[in-house]
């Protein structure tokens, strides 16, 4: 069983129009560039201009020394363009990395920072998993804010899946500990579980998600089979940052780039791949449930290069 199939050709007409605001990074960054003379001053300005499209020094490095050795004499701009986008789609590719759930039931954690877009995109898989003809159980482990687990309860009334809760301020790894009792009695395929982003302390959070880590393992030595990470794309070198602390403390297995809309640097994906290398599972482009999609390296290193425009290779 698998996460989900290829996006679909609809998610990939927003991702084109979505990214970097319609306007293609390439168009907007970077466009003008190309139309000149290709000399080092104008691979020079490529590299500048790769920094500040927060693509990160490793990647950045990466891709120009290997344009500087592929480059052939007299290369045009159109050659430039191309060759880049050969680079920015190797990047990409070792961290396209489809979810595979072969246990059952396939128990993910979603972690990350507070308004990242978790239940968001625990409710759009809900969705997605239901028409996949998966069963489903949400379980509400953000007792910390009380809306939190209304909000999680619309998504999973919405989506016809299964909901497990306690009283806001409830222990959230006796929350995790049930609905892991209940996926297994009811034999789900799925059991999703939120968790909160933010608590008194940064360490008091990480404690907690270690503990629910545990409750799970217990019940099941492989559980969770997945400790998914979500990151807004749009916080640039600061979800760098907070992938690096989550890591760190609970050994994330996967990552949800989410708000790849509402930012003008999607650049920091390249970054984010280089650097973690974890498995990127899917990308957000939008606040609905069909806004999710498996992350595709090609089809995102073409929409992050030349965007909406007719202009493609
Ligand atoms: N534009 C956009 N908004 C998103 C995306 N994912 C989540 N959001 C919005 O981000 C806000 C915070 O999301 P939420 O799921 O509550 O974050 P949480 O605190 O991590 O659970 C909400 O208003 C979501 O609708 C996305 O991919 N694109
Ligand atoms: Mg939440």
């Amino acid at each position: 069983m698998t996460a989900s199939t290829q996006s679909k050709p609809g998610f990939l007409a927003r991702l084109r129009t979505r990214l970097n605001k319609g306007r293609s990074w390439l168009n907007y960054d970077l466009g003008d560039l190309f139309r000149g003379k290709v000399d080092e001053a104008m691979l020079d300005e490529l590299e500048d201009r790769l920094l500040m499209g927060d693509v990160g020094v490793e990647a950045t490095e990466e891709i120009m020394t290997t344009l500087r050795v592929q480059l052939p004499r007299n290369a045009d701009g159109n050659e430039v363009r191309q060759r880049l986008l050969g680079c920015v789609e190797e990047l990409l590719l070792p961290v396209q990395q489809p979810l595979l759930m072969e246990q059952k039931p396939f128990v993910i954690l979603v972690v990350g920072v507070n308004g990242t877009g978790k239940t968001t995109t625990i409710g759009k898989l809900a969705e997605q998993f239901k028409q996949q003809g998966l069963s489903v159980m949400l379980a509400a482990g953000d007792t910390f804010r009380a809306a939190a687990v209304e909000q999680l309860q619309v998504w999973a009334e919405r989506a016809g899946v299964d909901f497990m809760a306690q009283a806001a301020g409830a222990d959230p790894a006796a929350v995790a500990f049930d609905a892991m009792a209940a996926a297994q009695a009811r034999q789900l395929d799925v059991l999703i579980i939120d968790t909160a982003g933010r608590l008194h302390s940064q360490s008091g959070l990480m404690d907690e998600l270690k503990k629910i880590s545990r409750v799970l393992t217990k019940q099941d030595p492989g559980a969770p089979h997945e400790t998914l990470l979500v990151l807004d794309a749009s916080q640039g070198q600061n979800a760098l940052t907070q992938a690096q602390q989550f890591h760190d403390a609970v050994g994330v297995t996967g990552l949800v780039l989410t708000k790849l809309d509402g930012t003008a640097r999607g650049g920091i994906v390249l970054a984010i791949a280089r650097r973690l290398g974890l498995p990127i599972r899917f990308i957000g482009i939008g606040e609905g449930a069909a806004d999710l999609a498996p992350f595709d390296a090609k089809a995102f290193s073409q929409a992050l290069l030349f965007g909406a425009s007719d202009n493609q290779p």
